[in-house]
């Protein structure tokens, strides 16, 4: 069996030194670059931290339920959280009250708060479950929280040395790599000698301790007991450090707010998240160095993060197998042969555990959408502006949340889709910047886009309206080119979280623990999408139909069907997130179905992924029909002119020539 390149070459070095003296694996470099929090460092401390049944425990938080009392968190019939008691009644997500209630008659069901159709502000609703056609939900409540406990980490930790990414809405990584070296230089004052000869390369000496004390984290095992004896090296030091940081801010989170929460510690992002979900709740797992082979051979790849859906499939017909252990003997070549180069390499180091990627503490909110579909449809230009004068205030209270206004990174454009029937009509403006932004002003403007849209003719009935705002990054003004066309595809991305059916999974047999593993797809999932979206977008490429853009599988009349035998429509998507940070939905997707888009055979997840894929689509042609008309970047067409906003008209699904060559900027778009 192999191991991760980094370890085995430290073995290769080690053990050096005098004759008889045990040295370290690591060297003096590898300290310098533990402070600088290098994602290269051997000894780097990662840890991942994920709320216990996070809606479940603010609802018992705030309604004071004791901690033992079954609860759920429901929208509409679904349940979208179930605490721990609860868990133990066999009752999941995949439950619908009625049979939640078989399972357990004592179970506390709380509803989700929800803006009723024209109110100024969300609340909790006793009626709302029944009310689906005039309720939107709101996930104000749970943000509310996710902040604070934002706050709380990153009050415990010093401020000059902390780096926090938050993931989810419970979800954080906190590399502790610089904080663990301050405490490592600490404890021992001998690592701050200058290395002998001065040379960075010389390994260190072992650790002046022998036992380390656990506490009562859970600690993976080690394959057999020889292992354990070996003498604790400086990485074993380190993940022990990050540890005790790590309970101490689960202990300040307890504290402060009430709530669990269950953290993995180990030396990179993708171990630390497979650490907090090892045990749950409320608790902490450890994955040193030495367990890591051991740990991950006893998984199935396809369990892992990004390996659960039609990757991990594919993978395990073409080699055979679904184990870690098995998939250890297929080398770099041959994985790359078979996979793409870019994949090829990214499964060969995931299934070793091995993963450079940084924890990113920049939160950089791109878009904020707010959306409702229509089940009945709405009927009249009132009624929408009913429902336009919600999604203002809860886009505004988001912006307000987010300090954007104070920190003057004001959203520029407004945009706003409608869709009667297949047809789907969408208009953007700019957001006047040097006047004030508020509620009235945001609704003012949406108004405006919805009158150019009635305009049009024929556009009632509604089925789905969705309101966004956009542009905080760059300044776009004067310049709509390739930039506008990037805000619509994250504007795309964003719709897809916003107004899907939440529940459609009721009637899939996705089962819950396997469902909430694809829900985690961040960062590679979107990736595979986006080769799969330029493979078929890009006849140039030929038809590279290799695992990756996979079969055709299920056409859009499977997705109509899925769509329709889930939750009846009109829900719109709770624990999809709508602020889209640092490229990821703030919240876990809905549920993952494998669908295949007819237009360019790639394959999608969700029918929202696949909704947000057409978009793209959409936005794509709409780019194209801009460039060739010129008149994109000044000048407004007649009946856009008002604002200077863009106009856009499409009918879903469309097949048109295909787009002739992939966008440099495409690689940018997410669509996972
Ligand atoms: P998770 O962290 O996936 O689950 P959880 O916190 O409820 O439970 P666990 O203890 O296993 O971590 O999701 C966080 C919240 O996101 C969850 O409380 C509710 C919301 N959510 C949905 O609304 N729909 C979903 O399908 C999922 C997976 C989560
Ligand atoms: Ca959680
Ligand atoms: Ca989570």
């Amino acid at each position: 069996m192999s191991s991760p390149p980094h370890m085995q070459s430290f073995r290769d070095l080690s053990p050096a030194g005098a004759p008889g003296m045990k040295r370290s694996r690591f060297t003096y470099r590898h300290i310098q670059q533990l402070a600088a929090s290098s994602t290269s460092c051997p000894l780097r401390v990662i840890a991942h931290l994920d709320l216990d049944c996070f809606y479940a425990q603010v609802e018992m938080v705030r309604l004071g339920i004791p901690d033992d009392k079954p609860v759920a968190v429901q929208q509409w019939q679904g349940l979208i959280a179930v605490n721990y008691p609860a868990r133990s009644f066999g009752i999941g997500r995949h439950c619908n009250v009625s049979e939640a209630k078989k399972l357990c008659p004592d179970l506390i069901h709380q509803h989700v708060a929800t803006w009723r159709e024209g109110d100024a502000k969300w609340d909790y609703h006793p009626d709302a479950a029944a009310n689906m056609a005039t309720h939107k939900v709101s996930l104000d409540p749970y943000r509310l929280e996710s902040r604070k406990i934002l706050a709380i980490i990153k009050e415990e930790l010093p401020p000059h040395l902390q780096k926090v990414e938050k993931a989810s809405i419970d979800e954080v990584f906190m590399d502790l790599s610089a904080q663990v070296h301050t405490i490592l230089l600490e404890r021992f004052p001998e690592l701050a000698n200058p290395p002998p000869y001065d040379d960075p390369t010389e390994m260190l000496p072992m650790p002046s301790i022998t036992a380390l004390d656990w506490q009562a984290d859970a600690l993976v095992d080690l394959p057999d007991e020889n292992a354990e004896l070996e003498d604790p090296d400086w990485d074993d030091v380190a993940i022990l450090i990050g540890s005790e940081i790590v309970r101490k801010v689960r202990i300040a989170i307890k504290d402060k707010l009430g709530y669990t929460c269950s953290a993995g510690v180990a030396c990179n992002k993708l171990l630390s998240k497979l650490g907090s979900a090892y045990r749950k709740p409320n608790q902490q797992t450890v994955l040193r160095n030495r367990s890591i082979q051991h740990f991950l051979s006893d998984f199935k790849f396809t369990k892992m993060r990004n390996l659960g859906g039609k990757l991990g499939e594919q993978i395990s017909q073409m080699f055979h197998t679904d184990t870690v252990k098995d998939l250890l003997s297929a080398s770099v070549e041959q994985l790359k042969s078979k996979l793409g180069d870019d994949t090829g390499v990214w499964v060969y180091n995931t299934v070793r555990g091995i993963d450079t990627s940084e924890v990113n503490p920049r939160v950089q909110i791109k878009s904020m959408l707010s959306a409702k579909s229509f089940r009945p449809s709405i009927t009249s230009f009132e009624q929408a502006v009913r429902w336009l004068r919600i999604f203002a205030a809860d886009i505004f209270s988001r912006l307000v949340e987010e300090g954007v206004l104070e920190n003057k990174r004001r959203p520029k454009t407004i945009n706003l889709h409608h869709r009667h029937g297949t047809q789907t009509r969408s208009r953007q403006g700019p957001i006047p910047q040097g006047r004030k932004l508020d509620e009235e002003s945001l609704l003012e403007l949406a108004r405006n886009l919805l009158s150019q849209i009635v305009s049009e003719g024929q556009v009632w009935p509604c089925s789905n309206l969705s309101l966004s705002v956009g542009g905080f990054e760059d300044g776009v003004t004067g310049n709509m080119g390739i930039g506008a066309f990037l805000l619509k595809g994250e504007e795309a991305q964003a719709s897809k979280t916003g107004s899907g059916t939440a529940t459609v999974d009721s009637e899939t047999e996705i089962r819950p623990a396997e469902k909430r593993r694809r829900l985690d797809n961040g960062g590679i999932e979107r990736f595979f999408a986006k080769r799969e979206l330029s493979h078929g977008a890009n006849p140039g490429l030929g038809s590279d139909d290799t695992a990756i853009s996979g079969q055709s599988g299920q056409r859009l009349g499977t997705l109509k069907e899925e769509v329709m035998s889930g939750e009846p429509a009109g829900s719109e998507g709770v624990g999809k997130g709508d602020e889209v940070y640092n490229g990821k939905s703030e919240s876990e997707p809905g549920p993952i179905i494998t669908l295949t888009c007819s237009r360019c055979n790639a394959s999608l997840d969700s029918p929202e992924e696949l909704q947000s894929h057409q978009d793209w689509h959409f936005a794509k042609e709409l780019q194209e029909q801009e460039r060739v008309s010129q008149t994109f970047v000044n000048q407004p067409s007649a009946s856009s002119s008002r604002a200077g906003n863009q106009k856009s008209t499409s009918t879903m699904p469309k097949r048109q020539g295909r787009p002739k060559k992939v966008e440099r900027g495409q690689s940018k778009l997410k669509f996972g």
